[in-house]
């Protein structure tokens, strides 16, 4: 049987028309994608173990948009996969989530009314749900980018997922999903600084979280407290979320892309942002050569500012960037 990478087409549920690369096996197609590793997307029709089956057929079209079309939500997450490894290929020069050009692979329809995706390092591989009554697949790019990045957290920093470092976990995927629904620059599922918008997971089409005032959604935290170590991972993560949008956009009321933010500081100070792409790669670079299994937010901040000294010079702007928006998450030196 010979195969053959191909350029199919998604119609997916929340990305609009994408191009997908696929697999040509005979006279089939499949979601294994050939320039990327190899990463499969399969199909669990509804149920909660084993691989389902890959998601194939006779033409190299997957869904029609719908989430009653079992297809679509497939080619959503595998476009998100292959996005989340082009950005960390292209942006931050690894090659796939363990930089050793593996690629992993995705499973989706899991359970029923299941509403989460996740990340298992057991089978090196991320699982999506379909929301309630079905009707809202967990695959937008910022989860699938989340999800993924959960990976390439435990392949590097490693961060306990508890305490402290578990919200770091948490942000790193919040911070990193943002960054690669940016990158897309998909004209239906637009680049932004909250997570979840396309999912409807409040029933009410507010997002699961924001990082300007992680605060909005009712659990997060704004800023750092002793004590903060205690309450769950995806509340934990807001002030590093909060840090992240302070040192890309600065402090105060912004429009991008059609969306509105503020972002008032702990300190009342204001924050002079460096832009998404220098916040990135400060956040990347930490994450992979600083931040280890254990780091809190102290040595998040002694890791991030040792970054931004290598990377800029401790006299540099961006370097007092980094300084101006830990303190305005109330973490000091
Ligand atoms: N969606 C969640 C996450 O990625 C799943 C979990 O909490 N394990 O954090
Ligand atoms: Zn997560
Ligand atoms: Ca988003």
């Amino acid at each position: 049987e010979w195969e053959a990478v191909k350029n199919g087409t998604g119609h997916t549920v929340y990305s609009g028309t994408v191009p997908l690369t696929t697999t040509q096996s005979g006279s089939t197609y499949n979601l294994t994608d050939g320039a990327r590793g190899n990463h499969r997307t399969y199909n669990l029709n509804r149920g909660t173990s084993g691989t389902g089956t890959l998601f194939s057929g006779p033409d190299d079209v997957w869904g029609n948009g719908s989430p009653s079309n079992l297809e679509s939500a497939g080619a959503d997450a595998h476009y998100g996969a292959a996005l989340t490894w082009d950005y960390y290929k292209n942006v931050h020069g690894r090659n796939g989530i363990r930089g050793d050009g593996v690629g992993a692979y995705s499973r989706v329809h899991y359970g029923n009314n299941y509403v989460n995706a996740f990340w298992s390092d057991s089978c090196f591989c991320m699982t999506y749900g379909d929301g309630s009554g079905n009707a809202n697949p967990l695959v937008s790019i910022d989860v699938a980018a989340h999800e993924m990045t959960h990976g390439l957290t435990s392949a590097t920093a490693g961060l306990i997922y508890s305490g402290e470092s578990g919200g770091l976990n948490e942000a790193t995927s919040d911070i990193l999903g943002a960054a690669v629904e940016f990158y897309a620059n998909n004209s239906s599922d637009v680049g932004d600084y909250l997570i979840g918008e396309e999912i409807d997971i409040n029933g009410d089409g507010t997002p699961l979280r924001y990082m300007d005032q992680p605060s909005k959604d009712g659990a997060s935290k704004d800023n750092w407290y002793s004590g903060i170590g205690s309450i769950d991972v995806h509340y934990s993560s807001g002030p590093a979320n909060h840090f992240f949008y302070l040192l890309s956009e600065g402090s105060g009321a912004k429009v991008i892309n059609g969306v509105s933010y503020n972002s008032p500081t702990a300190d009342g100070l204001p924050v002079t942002g460096i832009g998404r792409a220098k916040a990135e790669q400060i956040w990347f670079k930490a994450l992979t050569t600083k931040f280890t299994s254990t780091t809190n937010y102290a040595a998040a901040r002694t890791g991030t500012l040792a970054v931004a000294g290598e990377l800029y010079g401790t006299t540099s702007a961006e370097y007092k960037a980094v300084q101006d928006a830990w303190a305005g998450v109330a973490v000091g030196s």
